[in-house]
Formats: structure tokens, C-alpha cells, sequence
């Protein structure tokens, strides 16, 4: 076969060279439209973590350097897997470009180009943690399908079109050479160009809407058709038992947040719950086919259905403060609920956990290892393996069925969401996630406090107000919040009651503020005397450090 450029054949000079530039790139484009949507509607077969998109998504979390993470958590917040889809469509898009003006100089370029596309998506999908062989088909199918339909959109741009005798370009009848299967494929590779003079537009768009109609039609059915793995219903469905011990009563007027506009409350809801993990397509476990397995050094390791661990007569129910290391001074990377589940402690006792374990690795059900020391889970009293948050079922973004907590230490080293496997280990023997990327194995939560009213730089008048907040140093407690105004004294501020040391505090001053610019700092001092540093420090290894200030307007 020969490869004729048909640019050249026209001398790259016709006047439709330009418009022929662009549409081959929206040729390439609408191949791509073509391949993405093909992927998901086989996606919806396979799962939606097979999803090309997903995949790539998800791959370029894992190689992503820690720093960028960190600034594309810092930037995005929340968002920040919508933007990593955003990004990645972005760069799909452009090299889709490239690759329809590549298919107009050499078919099999073009050809080559969305195969290797492809590729890099079932190598994606293949090496998640938790896809298999199968996870290659949805990037392969869509692959393949995207090659026909440049086929299909890069001829009629390429093609002599005698105006008078449009019927040349498509001979209804079997007498052309290229007629038959072999010859539209020589035909379609390039080998069939003949002078390349020319294009035909009519044909160019028909195939141009058929694509478009291929992709929305496949990725918009694929996309509802994942629906089907949702475990919302299932979720819903789910009785809670009653614990065999509640939480704490919270005191009466104990929520400070009634009172103080713009104070966190006490108890965040599920909604508002701050989310930390590497998941773009959240796990979706039915609650049936739920198992928790065990083992490492255990002596004598059981499996779990849910409804094992529903059942059983031991049911704690905590109010529990949870936080991200990567929580920065002032952060809101935390957040307050009542668990409901399984005392951990006993439950590693009662499978004969041995005493040479001193970390237990915990693995998700989409491959996430997350690391804690053996004796914070068997020795910090109200650590679980959480199935209820504030009186329903674990939400699925928050790890639906089963996580773990544990109190006192950050969630990259305690809070496996979507947990499925406890093996009793060593540090020695294992590096989980976070510590590969030289996150600190051991993590203990630092102490914090954080000015939540009045917002910075926003303006109020001079007069009486609350300066409040939140502090927490789980497992310890709090003891003390003093507020520093400008360069005055260290003023204590009013706490919220003592209901746990494993809860956060909110505390209050009121201050008669002046006309003027302020600024305020606070610190927190734990129940055992520790008083929260002035030392600045990033949350990389191990949690943010330092006094968090305002500064605000008065007028
Ligand atoms: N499976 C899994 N569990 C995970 C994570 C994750 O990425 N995957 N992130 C951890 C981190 S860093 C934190 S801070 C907590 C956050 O829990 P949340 O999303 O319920 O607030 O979950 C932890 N558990
Ligand atoms: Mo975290």
C-alpha cells in the first residue's frame, strides 16, 4: 500500500485547504466523541470504574506528584475530580485534534493514533487496584469503534467530487475495483485516493451527524445504564440496630452555633461533610455481596458478612471528630458526626490478633491500602468499624457499607472508607497509599483551632461581637482557647461543654471592636496541657501546624 498525501497533490495550495485543515480535525474530534461513548456504553457492562475516562482519571491521581496534588486539592477543594475530568477531556480533546489532521496526511496514522489512545486507556483500566482483564474492554471497544468512524469521516474529505457526477464517489452498483469489503478497507486506508483533489462536503457532515448521534446515543444510554450498579436503594433499605451503648447525651444549649451566627455547628450533617479520597467513580458495594476478610496475624481470622456485624450485641454508638491531614491552618477539612458500629478493640481480640502486628493495613474494595498502628485500633477506646453516620446508613462517598475510625489520628493513617480487608501486619513489611508518596507512616492529629467568624477582609461596623470557632485535639480534648486582638493579651474564650475528648470544641469572645484594621489570632491548649504551637508547618508529612489569624475591617 502506498500513502499519498493528498495536500500534496493539490499542491497544498487549493483554496479549500484551510476548511479541509478544520474539518479534519473535527473529524478527529468526533472519532474520539465516537470512542468515548462506545467506552461507557460498554462500561456499563463491565463497571463504572472501567470507564476510560474514569480510569485515565483515576491513573493520573496515582502518578500525580504529591505537591501538585496538594495544590489541585488546595485549588479545586471538593471539586477537584471534576476538574481532573474536566482536564482530562481537555487533553483528550487536543490530541484528538492532532490526530484527525494527522489521519488527513496518513490514514494509518490516524489510525495508529486512536488505537494508541485507546491503549493508554486499557493499560489505565487494566492496572486499577481493583480492575481486571475485563476493565481493558470498555478503552479497546471504544478504540476500535473510533477507528471506523475516522475511516468513515476522513475520505469524503479527501475525495474527487466531479460535481456533475456526484455518483462517481459511491458506486451503487459492484463493478468498481473497490467495491466488496477489501476494497472500502484499502479504500478507506488510503490506498484507493485518487487525485485528492477535492472533498465532498454533503457526505463529510451526514457521517458527521451519524457520529454525533453514535456518541451521544452510546455515552449518554452507557452513562444511565451505570446507573444500575448504584446501591442508593439498596442503601436506603438498610435497618441500623440499636447500639448497646449511645452516645453521650449532648447537654442542653451544648451547640454554641445557635447562638453565634457563622459558627460551625456542633454536628455536621452528611451533606456538608467535608470528602478526602482518590475515588472518582465512588465504590458501590451491595450491602449482600459486602465480606470483610481478615488476615495477616490473626490466630484465628473469621470473615464478615454486614449482617454479621450488624448483629452483634456489642454496637457502640461515638460522637467522633474527623480530620484530613492535609487540613491546612485555618482549613475546614473536618468535620463532627455520630457513628454507629463495631468496637474495634474487641473485635480484633476476638479473632486472636497477635501481639507481633503493629500496623494494620486496610484495604478498600477499590484498592485503596490505608495503614494504622495495631495498638491505636486495639487501645483508643472508641475506635470502630463504622456502618451508621447520624443515624443512617455511612453515606457511599463516605464509605458505604463499612469504615473504619479511629480517634486521635488523621484519615489517611485510621478511616478506610469502603473497607474490605484487615491484614494484620508490620511497618516493616508494608507501605500503604499515602506513605509510597512520603506521607508519615504514623500520624497523631495536632492541635487546632480556627477562626470561624467574623470572615476575613469582609468589613463590619464598630461595636459588640462574637469572634468564634472550632478546636479539637481528639482523644486528649480540649482544655483552653485564648484569642490574641492586635497586640493585646491573650483573652480565654467561652467553650462548649466537655461531651467527648474525641469531639471538637467550639468556643466564643465576644469583643467590642473599634474602627480600624484587626487582627486576630487564636491557640488551643489539649486537656493534657499540650498548647497548640506558632510553628508554621505544611501539612506534608504529617498535618499543618500554627496559630490561625484573621484579618478584619471595622467601619
Ligand atoms: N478507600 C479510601 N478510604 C479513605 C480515603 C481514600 O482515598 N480511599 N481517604 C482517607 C482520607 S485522606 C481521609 S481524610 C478520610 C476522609 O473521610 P471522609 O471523606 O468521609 O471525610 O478518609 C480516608 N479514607
Ligand atoms: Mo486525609
Amino acid at each position: 500500500m502506498t500513502e499519498r498525501d493528498p495536500l500534496a497533490a493539490t499542491g497544498g495550495g487549493a483554496p479549500s485547504t484551510g476548511v479541509r485543515r478544520v474539518l479534519a480535525a473535527l473529524a478527529g474530534l468526533l472519532a474520539a466523541a465516537v470512542a468515548l461513548g462506545v467506552a461507557e456504553l460498554v462500561a456499563a457492562l463491565v463497571g463504572p470504574a472501567s470507564s476510560p475516562v474514569v480510569a485515565v482519571g483515576n491513573a493520573a491521581i496515582t502518578l500525580t506528584p504529591e505537591p501538585v496534588k496538594a495544590f489541585a486539592i488546595r485549588t479545586f477543594g471538593e471539586n477537584d475530580k471534576i476538574a481532573l475530568i474536566v482536564g482530562t477531556l481537555v487533553v483528550i480533546a487536543l490530541y484528538a485534534l492532532v490526530i484527525g489532521l494527522l489521519g488527513l496526511r496518513s490514514r494509518r496514522l490516524g489510525v495508529l493514533g486512536i488505537l494508541l489512545f485507546g491503549l493508554v486507556g486499557v493499560v489505565a483500566a487494566v492496572t486499577r487496584p481493583a480492575g481486571g482483564i475485563l476493565y481493558g474492554l470498555p478503552a479497546l471497544v471504544g478504540a476500535l469503534v473510533g477507528a471506523v468512524a475516522l475511516l468513515a469521516l476522513l475520505p469524503p474529505l479527501q475525495t474527487p467530487v466531479p460535481a456533475e457526477d456526484p455518483v462517481a464517489v459511491d458506486p451503487p452498483t459492484g463493478t468498481s475495483p473497490q467495491h466488496g469489503l477489501a476494497g472500502r478497507v484499502r479504500d478507506a486506508l488510503g490506498a484507493g485516493d485518487r487525485k485528492g483533489s477535492g472533498m465532498d462536503r454533503r457526505r463529510f457532515f451526514l457521517t458527521s451527524g451519524v457520529a454525533v448521534g453514535v456518541a451521544a446515543v452510546a455515552g449518554g444510554g452507557g452513562r444511565l445504564l451505570q446507573q444500575r450498579f448504584d446501591v442508593a436503594g439498596e442503601r436506603g433499605d438498610l435497618a441500623l440496630p440499636r447500639p448497646a451503648s449511645p452516645a453521650p447525651a449532648l447537654p442542653v444549649g451544648a451547640d454554641l452555633a445557635r447562638r453565634v451566627e457563622g459558627l460551625t455547628p456542633l454536628v455536621t450533617r452528611n451533606a456538608e461533610f467535608y470528602r478526602v479520597d482518590t475515588a472518582i467513580t465512588v465504590p458501590q458495594i451491595r450491602p449482600s455481596d459486602y465480606q470483610l476478610t481478615l488476615t495477616g496475624k490473626f490466630d484465628s481470622p473469621t470473615s464478615y458478612t454486614l449482617q454479621d456485624l450488624l448483629d452483634r450485641d456489642d454496637i457502640i454508638e461515638r460522637d467522633i471528630t474527623l480530620t484530613c491531614v492535609s487540613n491546612e491552618v485555618g482549613g475546614r477539612l473536618a468535620g463532627t458526626a455520630r457513628w454507629l458500629g463495631v468496637p474495634l478493640g474487641a473485635f480484633l481480640r476476638e479473632n486472636g490478633i497477635r501481639d507481633d502486628s503493629n500496623q494494620l493495613v486496610c484495604t478498600s474494595s477499590d484498592g485503596m491500602t490505608i495503614g494504622a498502628p495495631t495498638r491505636s485500633a486495639l487501645d483508643v477506646e472508641d475506635a470502630m468499624l463504622a456502618f451508621g453516620m447520624n443515624g443512617e446508613p455511612l453515606p457511599v462517598e463516605h464509605g458505604f457499607p463499612v469504615r473504619m475510625l479511629i480517634p486521635g489520628l488523621y484519615g489517611y493513617v485510621s478511616a478506610c472508607k469502603w473497607l474490605t480487608r484487615i491484614d494484620a501486619t508490620t511497618f516493616d513489611a508494608f507501605d500503604p497509599y499515602w506513605v509510597q508518596r512520603d506521607w508519615a507512616a504514623e500520624a497523631p492529629i495536632k492541635v487546632f483551632s480556627r477562626i470561624d467568624t467574623p470572615a476575613p477582609l469582609r468589613a463590619f461596623p464598630p461595636g459588640r461581637r462574637a469572634i468564634a470557632g472550632v478546636a479539637w485535639a481528639q482523644t486528649r480534648g480540649i482544655a483552653r482557647v485564648e484569642v490574641k486582638v492586635d497586640e493585646e493579651d491573650w483573652a480565654e474564650a467561652e467553650l462548649s461543654p466537655e461531651v467527648d475528648a474525641d469531639l471538637w470544641r467550639q468556643w466564643v469572645l465576644p469583643y467590642d471592636f473599634a474602627a480600624g484594621q484587626h487582627s486576630l489570632t487564636v491557640r488551643a491548649t489539649s486537656s493534657d496541657g499540650e498548647t497548640q504551637t506558632e510553628q508554621r508547618a505544611a501539612p506534608f508529612p504529617n498535618g499543618a501546624s500554627g496559630w490561625h489569624s484573621v484579618r478584619v475591617i471595622v467601619r
